[in-house]
């Protein structure tokens, strides 16, 4: 599967969600997902209508926005029909099954209204994904499990990741994960991939950076998702969104050459 097109992949997808996200990749020749983490509404909108066009995915922390409300979701469901990606709500769930069906369907970000994709840890067992499938399925939702993470010292590893990748193939409602490598040939399980830089090796928090190249033409991973290297300090969010776009892209083809 790694192998084929995004366009064959997404013709013979089962989840309609991932038929989405792999024509829209395919229309934009774009495997960038975003990751805007800055704090205030205004900066998220500019910098969503700006990279819009160069990403198949924008991945939100809404809780990390001091100005929140409803209007930012308005705001942004229109920039994704402007610009033509999905919508990513990075929220790392972790509880229980009831109560993250509570966090996920309501509270004051209402998250299941507009993400077209969240994500959990699997450390409570597979209730969470039952309580996020309640309420996301009805919707045309999809989730994807934390297998591993990109920081230094995590823990999710061996046998631990091994169990996300048996619970993500029984579970419908998941589409892939969020790890460093394809993990499964079945369902055409996707994977997004955090911690992706082209300088910089990391932070000074633990965060790991590795290229496109390693993490889409080698590891056999989908999307990259790149935060800073597209809007740190001194960049051109535009340049760098159409620098990482082409990156990613070039990777997925020189993968596709190697099959
Ligand atoms: N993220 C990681 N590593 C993971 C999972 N998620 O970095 O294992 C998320 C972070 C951040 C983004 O929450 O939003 O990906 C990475 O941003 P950066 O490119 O600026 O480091």
């Amino acid at each position: 599967y790694s192998q084929k097109t995004y366009a064959a992949r997404g013709r013979e997808h089962t989840h309609p969600l991932a038929c989405e996200l792999f024509a829209t990749m395919e229309r934009k020749q774009s495997n960038l997902s975003l990751a805007a983490d800055v704090t205030t509404k205004a900066e998220l909108i500019a910098l969503a209508d700006r990279v819009g066009p160069f990403i198949c995915v924008l991945k939100t922390h809404v809780d990390i926005i001091s100005d929140f409300d409803s209007d930012l979701v308005v705001q942004l469901q229109a920039l994704a029909a402007k610009h033509d990606f999905l919508i990513f709500e990075d929220r790392k769930f972790a509880d229980i099954g009831n109560t993250v069906k509570l966090q996920y369907g309501g509270g004051i970000y209402r998250i299941a209204d507009w993400a077209h994709i969240t994500n959990c840890h699997v450390i409570p067992g597979e209730g969470i994904i039952q309580g996020l499938a309640e309420v996301g399925m009805p919707k045309n939702r999809g989730l994807l499990l934390l297998a591993e993470m990109s920081s230094k010292g995590m823990l999710a590893t061996g046998e631990y990741t091994a169990r996300n990748v048996e619970m993500a193939v029984d579970n419908p409602f998941v589409i892939g994960f969020i790890g460093s490598r394809r993990f499964t040939e079945a369902r055409d399980l996707i994977t997004m991939t955090p911690g992706v830089g082209l300088h910089a090796s990391g932070d000074a928090l633990g965060q790991q950076y590795r290229t496109p190249e390693t993490i889409v033409a080698e590891n056999g991973s989908d999307i990259i998702i790149v935060g800073r290297g597209i809007y740190g300090p001194g960049k051109d969010p535009v340049a760098e969104a159409e620098r990482y776009r082409a990156a990613g892209w070039a990777a997925y083809e020189r993968r596709l050459q190697r099959a």
